[in-house]
């Protein structure tokens, strides 16, 4: 059988399946990859109301790629108190946000309990707003800081009021050039294992692959193939989220770097292959809004959020650092003939 009769009678590929769908043109690419999209979604595009927080960027890591958190390149350290985040939190309410994502670096000088205990401070106080935060990089540093077991902080993370996972820290799987890029942070096998846990407590999470660097396309293959292979035993992934890599101000030499004929090919094939992850978020931030408003033909369904303030990809050069109004991104989506649908964190649709 060839791979367009595979295509055309939606039949699951393998991981030479999936390289080889590289090689077809994007226009093919995009044909199936939106008509799996129309199925499931017709024209509707998801974006969500929400702020972005990350108290802290002093880092033990050292991931090349990273322009965020304070090192030579980034002198200016900051560790914010639960006040101030709880002060941010407060105004980002008052402008209607549905969701929080709080995200920090590695930092071994707070102690355990200021990671966790901002989370049921914000709840005690913002009841109906959604909690996404701790990467699986971040819950691998701190079970390794505190001798805790994955499922310990996990279990914290649960009673101090988290409810959902972002899906950083995933980076490329490929444990080769993750040895380049991150080498020394979460491993491949433990960035699975956590989210398999948190999955099994009956949570959901997203996750990302950071693309664009020094991996391959087979490297960006494996990566999903192993995603597919979780959510297959658990289903607890919401959406797989392809980061484009953004170059300025950091350590990791990179000199090709994706065209948008291949960002967009990305794209098409994760729509394709992951048959069992329901949205595919084409991230405004690193994908720039205007490809991401692209990415909606090729199999891309959700343009995630509003951010109100961006500050790790804003870091490595992208354009996204006062995030995006609702009523910017209503318009953008209407005039590139799709329909906004403000969503929750968990794709409820918000009415
Ligand atoms: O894990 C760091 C990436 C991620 C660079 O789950 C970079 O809903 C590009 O995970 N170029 C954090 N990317 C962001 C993230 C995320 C964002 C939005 C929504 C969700 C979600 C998750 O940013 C890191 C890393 O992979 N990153 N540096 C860079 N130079």
């Amino acid at each position: 059988m060839t791979l367009i009769d595979k295509l055309e009678n939606n039949i699951r590929l393998d991981f030479d399946d999936g390289v080889a769908l590289y090689e077809l043109d994007l226009v093919t690419l995009g044909f199936y990859a939106n008509r799996i999209r129309m199925e499931k979604f017709g024209k509707k595009t998801y974006y969500n109301v929400n702020r972005h927080i990350n108290p802290t960027n002093i880092c033990k890591d050292v991931c090349q790629f990273c322009a965020y958190s304070a090192s030579r390149k980034n002198p200016n350290q900051y560790t914010m108190t639960h006040e101030e985040i709880l002060e941010v939190v407060k105004n980002s309410v008052e402008n209607g946000i549905k969701e929080v994502h709080i995200v920090s670096a590695h930092n071994p000088n707070t102690g355990l309990l200021w990671y966790l205990e901002v989370f049921s401070k914000i709840k005690t106080n913002f009841p109906e707003l959604h909690i996404k935060a701790l990467t699986a990089a971040e819950i691998h540093f701190l079970a390794t800081e505190y001798q805790k077991s994955y499922e310990e902080i996990i279990d914290m993370m649960i009673e101090y009021g988290v409810d959902s996972m972002p899906g950083g820290g995933a980076e490329i799987f490929d444990e080769s050039v993750r040895k380049r890029i991150c080498g020394g942070k979460v491993s491949s096998s433990e960035w699975l294992e956590i989210h398999k846990l948190w999955h099994q407590k009956g949570r959901k999470s997203n996750a990302t692959m950071l693309f664009g660097h020094i991996e391959t396309r087979s490297n960006r293959v494996d990566h999903m193939l192993r995603l597919r292979d979780l959510q297959d035993i658990t289903g607890g992934f919401n959406a797989f989220i392809p980061l484009v890599y953004q170059k300025e101000n950091n350590f990791l030499k990179v000199t090709d770097f994706p065209t948008a004929n291949e960002i967009l090919k990305t794209f098409a094939i994760s729509r394709i292959l992951l048959d069992n992850i329901p949205n595919l978020k084409a991230y405004w931030v690193t994908s720039s809004i205007k490809l991401a408003l692209i990415a909606q033909e090729f199999g891309a369904n959700d343009l995630d959020g509003t951010i109100e303030k961006e500050s790790i990809n804003s870091a490595a050069g992208a354009l996204s650092a006062n995030g995006m109004k609702q009523k910017e991104f209503i318009e953008l989506i209407n005039n590139s003939g799709f329909e906004p649908v403000e969503r929750d964190t968990l794709y409820n649709e918000v009415s």
